[in-house]
């Protein structure tokens, strides 16, 4: 089983869930090998009904489609399609937590505005003041001119205008800068329908205006609005991996990506009646535990802890200790559905965007939130006395993290408590004590042994003194290794960055949240260009990101939105794109020249620290920074 995982409890799992001839995701990839050859090179097209088509990379068969699409165009527009899929996914969280915020602002429903201060700093931003208003009033005006961007047709998204101003102007140059979020995700589905848009190039930089929609307008929303609402996390401790589920308690599993459910779960189980029905019912209390993003949101803001990731989500149902999985969207896993009815285990849907058959369903509606949660708690618990005891069986390993830095937190932290700059970041950089900063972060995916890519590689990067920022499935990854610990440091970390980690008392790996939150990622490169001294862009930046697991079409819409934004990205598993050589340059090379970012596509973790930390040192010489202080380890 080792292969499969490099966690011990989900090891564990596997040999159980092999033992009772229950069927996991990994069973499934094995049924499927081996995959399509022409998928996997985008050369398939099945966008009209003269189709499908494929095209033949190597043979005397086609080289066109029916109506003449060659194979630039088949990869260019699957991937453009990709990034539309991920920026809607990202961005209709984003429009969600925007009519929550108007709800909370006219006083309907269970929420209530948080954060005052960043409400008012975001106001300001869109143009709305003065200060003298109240929080009701300002969030009502952010809330509609928000919701407004979405639908915006021409202009810009306002949070384009925190990027570096050399980069807003290069986006205006190659006209990618995103004018409103639904119209670049509309557009991209347009121009790649039959017969639109032919030229590869054209449909990529189309693409990138897409994926910055969602970077600088759908996934920065849902990040500043969650906060206003739900409070600006700050570093919090928690525990982490399937040890967290409890053998005499009720255990409530959360997964999937939006908090606003989860928030009023989190209150709801703190209710004193529901925990006396959970006694009633024979448990010593309720356990609330999180999957996915959705644990990360409420680990972040509440210290919840945290399950598993992606591939844990089968395997915590495994355990027979789960009385009820609320899921509401995105990576929820339809073979929950089977196995949820092999155990007691109550499987709960909760968004009318995402039902499965023969699925419980409470309809989580914003105005009643609070009478949802409590509702779906109650279920739980009354499901409590049907567990099987003989079947119970949760793994011994859960571990220690600290989560929930931020762009202001990490301001604090680095800064200082009483200097609320980056200086000392941007000192450390340029005086080489820290090589760089690199965000690991993405999915699991089978194709790859579960958390080794993120592991691997965040490992080596580490060692060579990089500051790793991390979020999703990536950062669940690293907490249940224990990177997420401050101690971390002294086993993991470089000279350089060990130094750094003592002074400030901070994990090496600092834990920023769920996939959405990788605009703080945005925000905070934002920062330690206006603090100055390394260049006026991201792109001279010595920074990268990686996604070592890639799975979801999220993940290609992240990977855009930093390439265009100026940073160098690395892919394990190639997109699919490789059956066009073109398509495959302009990627991995053409693009640096374009947008002053670029991919990189390598499966071996450590020959992709290698190439990141290449890439840094090449950052670093050419704005002529100091050797960094120790002999690299990777050379
Ligand atoms: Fe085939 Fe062209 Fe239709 Fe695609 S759009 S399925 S290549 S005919
Ligand atoms: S949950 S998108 S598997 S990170 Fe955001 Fe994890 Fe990837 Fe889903």
């Amino acid at each position: 089983m080792k292969e499969k995982s490099v966690d011990r409890a989900t090891v564990q799992m596997l040999q159980i869930a092999k033992s009772e001839q229950l069927e996991t995701i990994w069973d499934r990839w094995e049924a499927q090998q081996p995959q399509c050859g022409f998928g996997q090179l985008g050369l398939c097209c099945r966008i009209c009904n003269m189709g499908p088509c494929r095209i033949d990379p190597f043979g005397s068969g086609p080289k066109r489609g029916v109506c003449g699409a060659d194979a630039d165009t088949f990869t260019a527009r699957h991937i453009a399609r990709m990034i539309a899929a991920g920026t809607a996914a990202h961005s209709d969280h984003g429009r969600d937590v925007a009519h929550t915020l108007l709800m909370a602002a006219e006083g309907k429903g269970s929420y209530r505005i948080k954060d005052s201060q960043k409400l008012r700093k975001i106001a300001v931003e869109f143009g709305i003041g003065p200060d003298s208003k109240s929080d009701a009033e300002i969030g009502k005006s952010l809330a509609r001119k928000i919701l407004a961007e979405f639908g915006q047709q021409e202009g810009e998204l306002t949070f384009s205008h925190r990027a570096p101003k050399p980069r807003q102007e290069l986006w205006r140059k190659l006209g990618i800068m995103p004018r409103g979020i639904d119209r670049e995700v509309v557009e991209t589905m347009h121009r790649t329908t039959m017969g639109v848009d032919t030229d590869y190039y054209n449909i990529i930089l189309q693409a990138m205006r897409t994926a910055l929609a969602d970077g600088w307008g759908g996934s920065m929303i849902s990040t500043e609005l969650q906060d206003i609402l739900f409070g600006t996390p700050t570093p919090i401790r928690s525990r982490v991996n399937l040890g967290v589920l409890k053998k005499d308690e009720v255990n409530v599993v959360v997964h999937g990506h939006e908090p606003l459910l989860s928030e009023m779960l989190v209150v709801a189980s703190r209710d004193p009646e529901l925990r006396k029905l959970a006694q009633q019912n024979g448990a010593k209390g309720i356990t609330l535990a999180g999957i996915c993003c959705t644990a990360n949101e409420i680990l972040v803001r509440h210290g919840i802890p945290v399950a598993g990731n992606f591939l844990q989500q089968e395997l915590a149902l495994a355990t027979g200790a789960v009385d009820a999985m609320v899921v509401d969207v995105q990576c929820v896993m339809p073979a929950l559905v089977s196995l949820s009815q092999c155990f007691h285990t109550k499987l709960i849907a909760t968004s009318s965007k995402a039902k499965f058959p023969n699925v419980e369903f409470v309809e989580f509606q914003e105005e009643h939130a609070i009478e949802s949660a409590k509702e779906i708690l109650r279920r739980a618990i009354e499901n409590f006395p049907k567990r099987e005891p003989r079947r119970t069986q949760i793994p011994d390993e859960s571990m220690d993290m600290i989560a929930g830095f931020t762009t202001e937190s990490v301001f604090k932290f680095l800064g200082g408590r009483y200097r609320a700059t980056f200086r000392p970041l941007n000192d450390a950089i340029m005086d080489g004590r820290l090589r760089g900063a690199v965000g690991v972060v993405g999915c699991n995916n089978p194709n790859t042994p579960h958390d080794w890519g993120h592991l691997t590689l965040t490992q080596e990067l580490l060692k060579n003194d990089v500051l790793v920022v991390t979020s999703g499935c990536s950062a669940i990854a690293d907490a249940k290794c224990g990177l997420l610990r401050p101690e971390a440091a002294y086993q993991y970390a470089g000279p350089g960055l060990k130094e750094i980690c003592e002074t400030v008392g901070i994990p090496p790996v600092l834990h920023v949240g769920a996939c959405v939150d990788n605009s703080r990622v945005l925000t905070t490169l934002m920062e330690i260009v206006s603090e100055g001294g390394l260049g006026e862009d991201f792109g001279r930046l010595p920074v990268a990101g990686s996604a070592p697991e890639w799975m979801s079409e999220k993940a290609v819409a992240i990977g855009f939105y930093f390439v265009a934004s100026g940073a160098l990205v690395h892919f394990n598993t190639p997109f699919p794109t490789l059956g066009s050589p073109k398509m495959h340059k302009l990627l991995t090379e053409d693009l640096e020249k374009i947008v002053g970012g670029k991919f990189i596509f390598e499966v071996d973790p450590l020959k992709s620290a290698k190439a990141i930390l290449a890439h840094l040192d090449k950052k670093r010489a050419e704005l002529k920074l100091k050797e960094t202080m120790y002999t690299p380890v990777y050379a």
